[in-house]
């Protein structure tokens, strides 16, 4: 292909990709009374954005085309700190958001990210559906966005790296991660001993390409959507957390909906959500052969020698006085105690 052509056709694509997730389910706009914009982080190939797609559609069908609900996958409007605030004028109506990241604006909703604290899924939905999720989503509807009820998947997450594997805690001394935009992550990976650099998902690829940090962290489902495997060498199993994407509304925005419309997009927001979960786990359960033949070096962690690093450089004990006693009460009626 010469130059030109291949610019048209880079061109054609880039519209064409832009258009299967952003305008393939949608109706003519002038039949719309709503016109509303979600926007996220992931990839398109990613079960939250073909959930997210599937919702989109039937919220189009049921509302008989009241609600146009329009895609921007992938960071198309920005970084999350970008997107963040749009959600927070109103410039966007919905966002998905890892609980850790809100922090930077709600800061009890961090509780959920706490190193090693839920041992299992169980535990996780039990929590997350449970007292701890409605704790989590009385405090941020005291701002201007809400959480609907069932939060999305996002994985226990694994740390990659292009240097050296991650195998005891001592490998984390000094090692340059990136880190998503929470000062809880920045915390933990202090406590690790690592040397985090906050930078935001849609920088972090092109980050860990020129060498600005020599790792990062997430779960498999993202490091195989995101293409993270091109860039980085060895795969460490730590398991260190759970995260998740509450999906946030802009209340000024879902205020205006009549009531039978709120109700067709909370049922298909949280209905979406428990089928995503499932999707998520069947990805992140399955795909580390896939990443293997992509030449991924895998290795597994005994996960009690970095929890006693947590634990020795007091990060449990810090994490309980910020959230106070009730929170974190709330937290290990699921967990279990954790310090
Ligand atoms: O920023 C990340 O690492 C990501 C994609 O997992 C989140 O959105 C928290």
């Amino acid at each position: 292909m010469n130059g030109i052509d291949r610019r048209s056709f880079m061109k054609t694509v880039a519209i064409a990709s832009t258009a299967a997730v952003t305008g393939l389910y949608r109706l003519p706009s002038y039949a719309a009374e709503f016109t509303l914009k979600y926007a996220n982080n992931l990839p398109t190939t990613h079960p939250l954005n073909v959930r997210a797609q599937e919702m989109a559609k039937r919220i189009a069908e049921q509302s008989k085309g009241r609600i146009d609900l329009q895609i921007y996958p992938n960071n198309q409007l920005g970084s999350d700190s970008d997107m963040l605030a749009q959600l927070r004028s109103g410039a966007i109506d919905y966002f998905t958001l890892s609980p850790l990241i809100l922090g930077t604006l709600v800061p009890a909703a961090q509780v959920s990210g706490i190193g090693f604290a839920f041992k299992n899924y169980d535990e996780v939905w039990a929590a997350m559906d449970g007292a701890l999720g409605e704790h989590v989503r009385a405090e941020i509807a005291k701002t201007s966005v809400f959480a609907f009820e069932k939060i999305f998947d996002n994985g226990y997450r694994q740390t990659t790296s292009s240097t050296h594997p991650i195998a005891k805690p001592e490998d984390f001394k000094g090692f340059k991660i990136r880190v998503p935009n929470s000062p809880l992550w920045t915390s933990m990976f202090r406590a690790f001993g690592a040397s985090p650099t906050t930078i935001n998902w849609s920088e972090a690829y092109s980050a860990l390409q020129t060498h600005i940090v020599d790792g990062q962290e997430n779960p498999l489902a993202i490091i195989s959507t995101a293409k993270i495997y091109e860039v980085q060498k060895y795969c460490s199993m730590t398991n260190h957390m759970w995260d998740g994407f509450w999906l946030l509304a802009n209340k000024a925005s879902f205020e205006k909906l009549p009531k039978d419309l709120k109700e067709i997009v909370r049922t298909n927001v949280n209905e979406a959500a428990l089928k995503q979960r499932e999707d998520v786990r069947k990805v992140n359960d399955s795909v580390m052969a896939d990443l293997k033949v992509k030449g991924m070096q895998f290795n597994d962690v005994s996960t009690a020698g970095f929890r006693d690093k947590l634990r020795s450089a007091g990060f449990y004990e810090d994490w309980h006085k910020k959230f106070g006693s009730d929170a974190w009460a709330l937290l290990e009626k699921y967990t279990g105690r954790l310090a």
